[in-house]
């Protein structure tokens, strides 16, 4: 299987959280890489990542970041391949910090910002599927019936606990 989507985090500590966007990749048959690259402790990695990620058939890049996330607005300066950008909850601010880091890009380098945490990162893997979906009809099938699925789940009335 093809490597289309790459995620990328900041730190060991983001995966709890990215592991959402890998488990829809991996639910929808998509192919996809997880790695460590961080904007400030490994910024030659982020260099070179972005540098390799269009010549590599990269498709669409989720990248997570907490705190002073600079990490999507970076790789976004990078490469051209589409960055989807997930703010980490964060103790000190709960992730508002690591929003307003990722969702303020300036006009030229686009970040596709999700919400803070778990659900950002589920939906950001939902977000590439679609991107994907556009060019590969099977893929697209696939997204259709995981909407279904979810909405056929929800109960038409609340229940006690
Ligand atoms: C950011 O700093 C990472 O994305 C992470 O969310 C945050 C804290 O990193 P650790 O101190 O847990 O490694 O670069």
């Amino acid at each position: 299987m093809s490597v289309d989507v790459g995620i990328i985090m900041g730190s060991q500590s983001d995966w709890p959280t990215m592991k959402r966007a890998a488990e829809i990749l991996g639910d929808l048959g998509i192919g996809y890489e997880a790695k460590i690259v961080s904007a400030h402790r490994t910024p030659d990695r982020l260099w070179s990542y972005g540098k390799q990620a269009a010549g590599r058939g990269l498709k669409v890049i989720i990248a997570g970041a907490g705190g002073a996330a600079h990490l999507p607005g970076m790789m976004a300066s990078k490469t051209r391949v589409p960055v989807i950008g997930v703010p980490i909850q964060t103790r000190a601010l709960s992730g508002v910090d690591s929003l307003y880091s990722i969702v303020q890009m300036p006009k030229g380098f686009p970040v596709a910002t999700m919400a803070i945490g778990e659900a950002g990162a589920a939906n950001a893997g939902l977000m590439a599927a679609g991107i994907l979906a556009v060019s590969d009809p099977a893929l697209g099938a696939r997204l259709d019936a995981w909407r279904e699925a979810l909405s056929a789940s929800i109960p038409d009335e609340p229940a006690d606990d």
